[in-house]
């Protein structure tokens, strides 16, 4: 039988920029943490992932996500400069909670895509020079709303995971991970 490995991801980011549409889109589910089977570049995986309210005072849940996760979807809003300045400290603060981890697996997302033309406050390179700060960050704007960018932001976390030394695939005893050349690209949901 095919073995699944389990992801454990984070969504965090500033108060409205999206993160529970995004998540919501996702697995189109509701509630705290949520789980989705995903087979992505031929592997089967399973996502638990917590969405956070960016408001969110201390919570254990949070707290347990935080020193345990194997990879971060840091999200601000293209449309707030705050939620692009707030961001950062949302990624540090996974690093402190894994006992000052010098890094952990991250995707830096600009939503609100959908909105650039007219409210735009953040331009892409900015996100991307961020991103670029953060080693092997990958970046994306995405639109929760349009669905723009929403599976690719965690097809490329999981890629990150799976990229990562020691990577979160120990969470399957026994798991092996495959070479990675002649993979196909995208994802399936199930
Ligand atoms: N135009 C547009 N609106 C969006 C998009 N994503 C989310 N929104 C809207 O932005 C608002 C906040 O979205 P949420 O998903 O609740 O934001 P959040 O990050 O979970 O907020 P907190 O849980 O309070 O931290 C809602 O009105 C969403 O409908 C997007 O891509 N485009
Ligand atoms: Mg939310």
């Amino acid at each position: 039988m095919e073995q699944t490995a389990t992801y454990r991801l984070i969504v965090v980011g500033a108060g409205g920029v999206g993160k529970s549409t995004i998540v919501l889109q996702l697995v189109q589910n509701h509630g705290g943490a949520l789980t989705k089977q995903l087979r992505i570049d031929h592997e089967l995986c399973r996502l638990d992932i917590l969405d956070i309210a960016g408001q969110a005072e201390f919570s254990a849940l949070r707290d347990q996500y935080q020193r345990s996760c194997d990879g971060v979807l840091c999200v601000y809003d293209m449309t707030s400069r705050n939620s692009f300045d707030e961001v950062a400290w949302f990624r540090e603060g996974v690093l402190r909670a894994q006992e000052d981890a010098a890094t952990v697996p991250t995707v830096l997302v600009a939503n609100k895509c959908d909105l650039a033309d007219n409210k735009r406050e953040v331009a892409a390179q900015e996100g991307a020079r961020l991103a670029e700060s953060w080693t092997g960050c990958r970046f994306l704007e995405s639109s929760a709303k349009s669905r723009i960018n929403i599976d690719e932001a965690f097809v490329e976390l999981v890629r990150a995971i799976r990229a990562a030394p020691g990577d979160a695939n120990r969470r399957v005893p026994g798991h092996r991970r495959r070479a990675k050349s002649g993979r196909s690209r995208g994802c399936t949901c199930s």
